[in-house]
């Protein structure tokens, strides 16, 4: 059963020049990278990817942090890649996430509003299909 899955590298992860290390974990775990583009999203584009969290107290920070600069969007594939890609990145709280994680390693909290937490990875075959339709 192959899948695919969206992978973001965020914000944070672009500033910080750590495309390469996301990519380098993704393929070192052996998935395939089957489209991948960089992108100034607009808030319409993130409106539709957040929609579920729209109106929470964190929504707000969350798409202006997302709306700081460029993101990296990439088509991930492979058999499990969807729950596979979320074991690579960890929770979504940096300061917790165990160490050998995406955010584990290379994350923490900055003491923004949003935590910054470097990927997004689709959490359902169901998102995946939806996320990448609207990123491809
Ligand atoms: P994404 O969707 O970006 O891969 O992150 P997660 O799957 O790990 O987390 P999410 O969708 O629940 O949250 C989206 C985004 O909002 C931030 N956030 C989330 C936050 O700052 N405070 C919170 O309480 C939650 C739930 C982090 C990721």
């Amino acid at each position: 059963m192959t899948q695919s899955t969206l992978v973001l590298v965020k914000p944070d992860g672009v500033r910080r020049n750590l495309i390469g290390e996301v990519i380098a974990r993704c393929e070192q775990k052996g998935y395939v990278v089957s489209q991948l583009k960089k992108l100034t999203p607009t808030r319409e584009l993130l409106s539709q990817h957040y929609a579920e969290h729209e109106g929470k107290p964190f929504y707000e920070p969350l798409m202006e942090f997302m709306l700081s600069g460029d993101v990296v969007a990439i088509e991930l594939t492979g058999n499990r890649v969807i729950e596979g890609f979320r074991s690579l990145a960890g929770p979504t709280d940096p300061t917790t996430a165990a160490p050998g994680t995406i955010r584990g390693d290379l994350g923490r909290d900055w003491g923004t509003k949003v935590v910054q937490n470097l990927v997004h990875g689709s959490d359902s075959e169901e998102s995946a299909a939806r996320e990448l339709a609207l990123w491809f």
